[in-house]
């Protein structure tokens, strides 16, 4: 009987998914994109367009070589890159005081003042990471597109955001199925900036190290209609706090309205919602407050199958794990 315990401990043991224990572990993600990041695929507005193509190549080198504890390098952005990205924020700005989360309001102010945020200049990430430092400890680290959603939550744990830099094809500045610096800018950065919501995303982070495949796709899912496409109860109104909705002028305006569905946010249910990718979600998941969501994420996080849990230790930047339950 002992042996069969400690054999099956032992496959347990083995079944579990690789994680990244240290931060500069994340340096192995470098490379490792899906498919619309260096490649566009077929339907992508910049697929045709050979200037475009060239022109992400030659940003996304910065993050196929960045490594941990380096500065993120400079991009000097074509007047064509900032007259997209201007158009962007001047939209999206004049919608964000009707829209956008409380949270998101307070924060966009300080942005302006400390990273340069206006129309006339994209801010560069390391400017806005040692901002996101100073506020709750998160940093950004430059990535080429889309990661895997083990490797992308994964880095969350250590509260570090894969973030894109380059900019969207200027022919469709007003919604883009996949990140691009304006999203990454507008929609998560001053969400970053919050520490309750800092915290809920770590946590859903912390839940995805080591996870089952099945728990994994959970999370995912629990991520997309909460850090991406979350809206947020504030009195009688709905407002917007997804990076998805804030950084994009058509679906935050359709998102708030009675056209779509809104459901209460309850891990258990809206980690099996289905949803596009490339189209306006059909529902949204209404957050009480962040630090709700996080006592919903860890009380999910402790019934997923996990032999042990996990703690970050920010003194040594590394994952502590602990064997029993
Ligand atoms: N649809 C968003 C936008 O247009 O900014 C991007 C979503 C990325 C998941
Ligand atoms: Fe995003």
């Amino acid at each position: 009987m002992t042996l069969l315990i400690y054999i099956a401990s032992l496959f347990v043991e083995t079944s579990v998914p690789w994680f990244p224990r240290k931060m500069s572990d994340l340096d192995s993600f470098a490379e490792k994109v899906l498919e619309m990041g260096e490649d566009l695929s077929a339907d992508h507005p910049g697929a045709n367009d050979p200037v475009y193509r060239k022109r992400r190549t030659e940003i996304v080198q910065i993050a196929k070589t960045y490594r941990t504890g380096q500065p993120i390098p400079h991009v000097d952005y074509s007047q064509q890159e900032v007259e997209t990205w201007g158009s962007v924020f001047r939209k999206l700005t004049s919608m964000f005081p009707d829209h956008a989360c409380r949270e998101h309001q307070y924060v966009f102010p300080l942005l302006v003042q400390n990273c340069g945020y206006n129309d006339k200049q994209i801010p560069q990430l390391e400017q806005v990471s040692n901002f996101l430092k100073d506020c709750t400890g998160f940093t950004l680290r430059p990535v080429m597109g889309l990661l895997t959603s083990r490797d992308f939550l994964n880095g969350l744990a250590f509260r570090v955001f894969h973030s894109t830099q380059y900019v969207r094809h200027h022919s469709h500045p007003l919604y883009t199925p996949e990140p691009d610096v304006c999203h990454e800018l507008l929609g998560h950065v001053p969400l970053f900036a919050n520490p309750d919501f800092a915290a809920f995303s770590q946590e859903i982070g912390l839940a995805s190290l080591g996870a089952t495949d099945a728990d994994l796709e959970k999370l995912a899912t629990i991520y997309w209609f909460t850090v991406e496409f979350g809206v947020c109860r504030e009195g009688e109104k709905v407002r917007a706090y997804g990076a998805g909705l804030l950084s994009s002028f058509g679906e935050l305006e359709y998102a708030l309205t009675d056209k779509p569905e809104k459901r209460p946010f309850d891990p258990q249910v809206t980690a099996v919602q289905k949803y596009p990718i490339t189209q306006y979600q059909p529902v949204y998941f209404v957050a009480e407050s962040f630090k709700d969501a996080q006592e919903k994420i860890r009380a999910f996080a402790n019934q997923m199958e996990r032999p042990f849990t996990v703690k970050y230790d920010p003194y040594t930047q590394s994952i502590e794990v602990l064997d029993s339950k």
